[in-house]
Formats: C-alpha cells, structure tokens, sequence
C-alpha cells in the first residue's frame, strides 16, 4: 500500500475546533487534519497482518465491504507502539490503522467509525463515502475501563448481553465484569454441580429460591451455559473487552445455601418472621465441606474464563451469623482466631489459594481489606466511598476505582426520576468531572489505580420492564459517555464545554446504535400566565394536562392559573427527558396518620418512623395470605393521587408480592379500588376524600423477614 504523506497535517489539540466537529468520544489525544480525504467505496478492501483479522472482520462487517489480501484500508500492529496506543492515517490513497496491540488496532476501529455517518452504526451505510484526511494519535490514561453488569437481580439474556458489549465497544471498554452470582440468583453452568445454574437460575413461582425482585409469584429467569459464555467471550475480545466473571463469596450466596443448605452454619435457625424461608446468606468458613464444592465451581470458572483476575466477592458479609454459630467459634477458638474479620480473612485467603492453584489470581471488592491483608497483587475493586478506593490504593494493591456516588449507574440522574439514592443521586455531569486528585487521591496513591470502572445494579431493572432494554440504556447513557472520555484521557486533558457539545452531536450516533438514552430535563417556566417548556437539543415536547391521559404536542406557551397542571416530557427517537415541570406539580402533602397491621411493627423500626413521614418502617414478619396494613387518616384527605406502597422507597423489595388496595371515605365500609403492582398502588383522582386505605396480601412470602412500609405518598389537589 502506497502512504501520500505529501500534504502537510494541521495540528489540533482535542478542545481544538476540528475535533469538536468531528464528534469523537472520548475524545483522542492529538488530531491533525489534512485536507484531502479517502473515499471508501464497495469496492474498498481490508487488509491487515494476522494479529489484526478479528478486527478486519468487525470493520468489514460495519462498511459493508470484504477483507483482502491487499487493500487500501490496512490494519497493522506495531509492537514498538504501547499497549492500546493506535494511530489512525486517513490519506487520499487510504486509510492505516496502527495499534500497538489487537487493542490498539481496536481502539483505532472504533475511532475510524466514529468518523463516518451514523448509519455506520446501523448497518445501513451508504457508500461511497469520504473520510476526511487526518492523522489521530491516540492512547488511554488507564489501562482498565471497566463496566460492571449485574444478571443476577435482573436475567439478561445472551443477545441482549451481546447487544449490550456493542455499546461498550463503541466507546472503548475493554473490560466487563458479570456479576453472576448473587442472593437472587446463579447465572453460570456449572457442570459438576449443575443444580446451581439449573435450579439457581429461576426464582418464584415454584422454585425453591424464593423472590425478592422481579416477577414474584411467576418463576423467572436463566442462565448461560459454558457454550454460551464461550461464545459470548468471544464476541466481546473480538471488541477488545475482556470479560472477568464475578462469584460472589462467602455473603451474598442466599440462592447457593438455599440449594445447599449444609453449607450454612450449624445452628437452628428461627426462619419464622420469613414464613420458613431460610435467608441466611452468608457461607460457614469452619465447614471444609465448602471449600471443596467452592474448588468445583472456581476450578469450572478459571477453565471457562480466560482472565487473568477471577472475582470472588468479599463484600458485604453479615457476620452475625458467624458470631452465632458454635462451629465457627470453635473453628476460631481452635486457630486462634478472636474476630470475625479474621474468619473473613481466612475465607478470603483460600478462595486465593484455590485460584492460585488453577494459575488465576484474585480479585475483591474493599470489604476484603477491612482490617486485613490480601497477596499483594489482589486487584481490589473501590465501591463503598472514595475513602475506600483511597485505602487501597494507599495499600498498594492495583485498585480499580468506582465509588457509588461517581460511577453507580444505578443512582437516580435526578430526584423525581427512578433509581437508587443510597450513594448519590447525579447525571452524566458528575460522572464526566470525577478527578482523583480533587477527592484527595495523593500521587503515590494515584499510581496504584488500575483503572475506573462504572456499574450498573439491577435490582430496579427487574420491576421496569426486563424484557426491553430501555430502563439499562436510560440509566447509562448518556453517563457511559462522560465515563468513557473521563477514563480514557484522564482528568488533564478533560473539558466539559468541548465534550457537552460533542454529546449534542452524538445524539445521531446513539439513535443510529439503538440507545434509548435518557434527554436533558426540559425547561418549564411559568410568567405572567403563561407556562413555557424548551429544550435545546431538538427533541419534541409533550405535555399531559391533569386528570387527562393524553398527551399533546407543545407547540406554544400555554395559558393558565394552574401551572402546576402541566407536565412535560421531551422525545427523540428511542429517547426521552425526565418529567419537567413547575415545582408545585412535584409538590406533597403530609397529613397525620396512623398505621395498624396484622403483622404487628418491629422494635426496630416501628410504624412511628412511616408515620412521622421521615423514614421507613417495617412489619415484625412477611405477609401471608390475607394479612393487611392499614393507612387511617385523622381526618379525611383531599387529593388528586395517593400512592400507597410496600417495600422499600424506591425498591420494590421487602413488598407484599401481590394485593388489594381498599379505600374508605368514612373509616367504616371499604371499597376495593384495585390491586398492587410491584407492592405499589396509585389512588387517581379519588372521588371524595379518603379517610382510610386497607391493603391485604394475597400471596405468602416475599424472600425476606419483613415488609417495609412506606408514608403513603400524596398529591394535593390543583385548583
Ligand atoms: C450495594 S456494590 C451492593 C449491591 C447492590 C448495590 C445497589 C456492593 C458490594 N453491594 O449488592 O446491588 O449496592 O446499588
């Protein structure tokens, strides 16, 4: 292949003017435009050496074009270039890609198709088509950019999961860690013990695995099968993204001790409160039992997986079990052991060796250094708090930074929209000005981390609508791009003004790839009778009136005494904004009430909590069939919704799993109006109002001790 490097490059910085049209994210390095191009036609071939053919496929594939011996478009790996470096040369005579590695060429590919129209990205592009002429110099701050994905709360099948890893690709990922086992659920064959995935895989209905979240009384689910995850690894290194398989130990196993229930601790265990459901959820270190069956699964894992690092948990271990157990404290008593941590330590340090002896190492989460000490090379994964990261890292272990309040996606993006708020609700904004040095990371510090990760938790997605990627698309993205330019460039080279405009521009790209991203908030404004929404990225408003159903487009300023009325949405292909609107519109009301259950409240957490409106409050036992709660209101509420609701704020956990919502209007005779969802019911627009709401189950059980009750959540009338 002939190069012209006859014309002369113009440098660019990345905040230059050219990259900025160009819409790259994240963002490269240095970008020097020349002013001729390459015309990619069908008759364009790919060539490239043999280490770079799984990417000369993808590209093919993409352009619609086939490979070739020889070509004008050429992929080569130059090892004098570093781990995921690539140049990418567009000449009037062709375009080179050099990579230093498989994921450099990658990492250039990626780029390349950034550079073409958005068609590109679903596969319906048209050639001919001139690239303009460049020269892109590129490569990333850290070695790990790494996505999390829980199938364990939520089953995502294999092409959805494969799906998912294309929009990972796109934007330079290169590794995903599967979360495949959790208390709800085991998600990967295990030949020699295939009970895990077969029975571990379902929940609800009749399975022995009780459910928590999803689809209650019907037994959902799945699990992938080594053939699958073959295949699926595969797919993903083709994209240059490795995939690390998450087992979580000793906590977090409900779902294997529900199916191995000899490998809990040896005491009685009261499960009455939870109607004969044992919830115990954390292994017994004194039982060597365990370990073998343990050596069974992770030897099945490491053979599976090709990574390096297996990640084997350490979170989250409710220890009081142990303190419990007779066994365990004989085990301690026996190896000198005078704290749980150190029980903790041990399990920890034979999950270690088991990985060792099938040539892996370990990867954890933070709770595993609490106190204690892992080998040395243990990458530790930071969630609880950037104090975490910081404590590992000041440890010395490669330490993969992803403290909830920057990178859960699974955070809500702002207070009237879904999520959890446990570490922080925040949009792509907080995401994209994440700097280690500002929360306190020292340089020594700095030099331990591997890497950042995002993730996203799926106990929400389950009670969304599973089936549909919608609720994953709109809670990471457009987070996964801020995540993906903070990741790769670093915090020096970042800027917010040059990236805001790029992420306008990509709306193109994300609508070609499928996304169904979340927009920006609206702008309402209500002024001198007039209430007025704008957006300013193109997207079409609609509004709903209150007490109506439908929507209307906006078209102009609406005229009314009742701004609060109104609320707005902005759409654009498979996007959609937060509901906007007047503060009033979000606006409760909070009248005295009492609670009363058949259940009785726990000491803990009385119904005064739910009743005061400042927190939750919980049940002493689950429900059964035909017990209730009741909501008496000191004096009748007028309202325009009443949303009445078990189960945590925001999680339909700890829930009736399924119910009847009666009203009375008088405190005596009770009307029904309708049955719970997801534990939840809304009141519309009641008829008169409502002194008192009866809630009675009619399913046993939900998983767990308790039901959570919630203040009913109120809306006054707007007149
Ligand atoms: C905390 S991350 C957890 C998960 C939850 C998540 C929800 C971690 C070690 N524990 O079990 O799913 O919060 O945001």
């Amino acid at each position: 292949m002939k190069r012209i490097l006859s014309f002369a490059f113009m440098l660019c910085t990345i905040c230059g003017a050219m990259a900025q049209e160009l819409t790259l994210i994240p963002a490269p390095r240095s970008y020097a435009s020349g002013d001729a191009g390459y015309k990619i036609t069908y008759n364009t071939k790919i060539c490239c050496d043999e280490g770079a053919i799984p990417a000369a496929d993808y590209l093919a594939d993409k352009l619609g074009i086939s490979t070739a011996k020889e070509g004008d478009i050429y992929l080569a790996i130059d090892s004098r270039m570093k781990s995921e470096e690539y140049q990418l040369s567009v000449y009037s005579d062709g375009i080179i890609i050099v990579g230093g590695d498989y994921g450099g060429v990658f990492n250039g590919v990626t780029t390349l198709l950034q550079l073409l129209p958005s068609t590109v990205y679903s596969s319906n592009l048209v050639l001919p088509y001139t690239v303009k002429g460049c020269i892109i110099e590129d490569s990333p701050r850290y070695e790990h950019r790494g996505f999390m994905l829980d199938v364990c709360r939520t089953w995502i099948d294999k092409e959805s999961l494969m799906a998912y890893i294309d929009l990972l690709a796109y934007h330079k990922i290169n590794s995903l860690r599967l979360h495949l086992t959790d208390d709800e659920a085991w998600r990967i064959e295990i030949k020699s013990h295939p009970e895990l995935a077969t029975t571990g895989g379902y929940r609800g209905g009749d399975s022995p695995i009780w459910p928590r979240y999803g689809k209650w009384d019907e037994k959902w689910g799945g699990y992938y099968t080594h053939d699958d995850m073959r295949e699926i690894i595969a797919y993903a290194a083709q994209r240059n993204i490795e995939i690390v398989p998450e087992i979580d130990l000793p906590g977090h196993s409900l779902c294997l001790a529900t199916m191995h229930p000899e490998m809990l601790c040896n005491y009685e265990h009261d499960t009455s409160a939870a109607l004969g459901y044992d919830t115990r959820s954390v292994l017994c270190p004194s039982k060597e039992a365990n370990f073998k069956l343990i050596e069974d699964v992770l030897g099945e894992i490491c053979m599976l997986f090709p990574s390096q690092y297996i990640h084997v948990g350490g979170d989250e271990v409710d220890m009081s079990v142990w303190e419990s157990c007779p066994d365990c404290q004989a085990f301690m008593r026996r190896t000198n052991m005078y704290t749980t941590d150190d029980l903790r330590e041990y399990f920890m340090l034979r999950l270690s060796e088991i990985l060792e002896r099938n040539g892996k190492r370990m990867a954890v989460w933070n709770d595993a250094i609490k106190g204690r000490n892992m080998p040395a090379d243990t990458h530790v994964y930071g969630w609880e708090s950037v104090a975490s990261c910081r404590q590992a890292a000041a440890a010395g272990y490669p330490t993969i930074v992803m403290p909830g309040e920057y990178f859960y996606f699974d955070m809500k993006q702002s207070q009237y929209e879904p999520g959890h708020d446990w570490a922080a609700i925040f949009d792509m904004s907080k995401v994209y000005n994440f700097s280690p040095s500002a929360v306190g990371f020292t340089a020594n510090e700095q030099k331990n981390i591997l890497g950042l990760e995002a993730s996203f938790f799926s106990e929400l997605y389950a009670s969304h609508n599973p089936e549909s990627p919608a609720y994953l698309h709109y809670m990471t993205f457009p987070r996964m791009l801020a995540f993906s330019e903070v990741a790769w460039i670093g915090v020096d080279a970042r800027n917010w003004t040059s990236f805001k405009k790029r992420v306008r521009r990509y709306y193109d790209k994300m609508d070609a790839m499928g996304i169904y991203y979340r927009l920006d908030t609206p702008k309402v404004e209500y002024m001198n009778g007039k209430l007025t929404a704008s957006v300013d990225d193109g997207s079409k408003i609609y509004y709903r009136q209150e007490g109506s159903d439908k929507a209307l487009q906006y078209m102009a300023p609406i005229t009314t005494d009742s701004p609060a009325r109104y609320r707005f949405i902005s759409r654009r292909g498979l996007a959609v904004s937060p509901v906007a609107a007047v503060e009033g519109y979000f606006a409760t009301i909070t009248p005295t009430f009492d609670i009363t259950s058949s259940m009785g409240d726990s000491w803990q957490f009385a119904f005064d909590k739910a009743e005061n409106y400042g927190r939750i409050a919980r049940t002493s036992r689950a429900a059964d069939v035909g017990d209730w709660v009741m909501f008496t209101f000191d004096a009748p509420v007028e309202c325009r919704s009443m949303k009445v609701a078990t189960g945590n704020f925001q999680l339909p956990r700890y829930i009736f799993e399924s119910g009847e919502v009666y009203v009375s209007y008088d405190g005596e005779e009770f009307e029904m109006v309708g049955e719970l969802e997801c534990g939840a019911y809304v009141i519309e627009n009641p008829s008169m109002p409502i002194k008192a709401v009866r809630i009675v189950c009619t399913s046993r059980g939900n998983g767990a001790e308790w039901v959570s009750i919630q203040p009913p959540t109120i809306y006054p009338v707007i007149r």
